[in-house]
């Protein structure tokens, strides 16, 4: 716990105030694109997806398709009576072996950093457990003795500023700049908990914890889905993310404490009390 304090007192002031306007990363109708990211992991993501390979991708598409239309063009039967017996060029295949094989390896580096960077977990400031079951989540922050259920608001309680199939009743709280080690894991069957924004997604398989971690750069809502399938209402067990200035975190946190503590001890009551009749 002193520990969570003294790095988040640690973190620069800059990152607090460029997070200040509070925002919202959910899908949108007819999204194309990714969501806005909000991670280091999901910008690199991005840069790698939209400015990395889709160019690459994009030319290789036109020069094939080039090629392709000049060769329906150039040996059309009607301009080539009699075809042409010649099967094959060797300096143009090692050309066509090799340079694929450079752009591959072009394309594998800046992969590989990023997978590296989203596997290897820096040192974290707060450890979340997340276990799915048909069909809610259950989330745990074990160093703070915080235990509840997140379940989907059904949409005849859907509040103004709540989304319809994303939120829900007990959002998952985080600080903005910290980060976070999220522990997954299933009761049931496997299940996957992922959040676009984050860059992250993680199967959840009973009998085994998966590891991810993220770093909120911004303050803000963000929503997820339980992303393997799971039952019939794999749909409607959504991840809702609410990242919170430190100090609102801390205050979270204390009020979660104190009804996590308040549901065991009711529970262990309930309990004693059913023995005793
Ligand atoms: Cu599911």
């Amino acid at each position: 716990m002193t520990r969570l304090f003294r790095r988040i007192a640690a973190m620069p002031a800059s990152l607090f105030l460029l997070a200040a306007p509070a925002s919202a990363e959910a899908p949108e109708p007819w999204q194309m694109g990714f969501q806005k990211a909000a991670s280091p992991i999901m910008e690199e993501t991005v840069w790698f997806h939209d400015w990395f390979l889709m160019p690459i991708i994009t030319a290789i598409s036109l020069f094939v398709l080039a090629l392709l239309l000049i060769c329906v063009w150039r040996f059309r039967e009607s301009a080539n009576p009699k075809p042409s017996t010649r099967s094959h060029n060797t300096p143009l295949e090692i050309l066509w072996t090799l340079i694929p094989a450079l752009i591959l390896i072009a394309i594998a580096v800046p992969s590989f950093r990023l997978l590296e960077r989203q596997l290897v977990i820096p040192e974290p400031d707060l450890t979340i457990k997340a276990t799915g079951h048909q069909w809610y989540w259950t989330y745990e922050y074990p160093d703070h003795k915080v235990e509840f259920d997140a379940n989907l608001i059904p949409e005849e309680k859907l509040k103004k500023d709540q989304i319809r199939l994303l939120s829900t009743d007990n959002p998952v709280v985080v600080p903005v700049g910290a980060t976070v080690r999220v522990i997954i894991t299933a009761s049931d069957v496997i299940h996957a908990w992922a959040v676009p924004a984050f860059g992250v997604k993680a199967d959840a398989v009973p009998g085994r914890l998966n590891e991810t971690w993220f770093r909120a750069d911004r303050i803000g809502a963000f929503y997820g889905q339980c992303s393997e399938l799971c039952g019939t209402r794999h749909a409607y067990m959504p991840i809702e993310v609410q990242v919170l200035s430190k100090e609102g975190f801390l205050r979270w946190l204390a009020r979660a404490k104190r009804e996590s503590a308040a549901a065991a001890a009711q529970k262990t009551e309930t309990k004693t009390g059913g023995e005793e009749s």
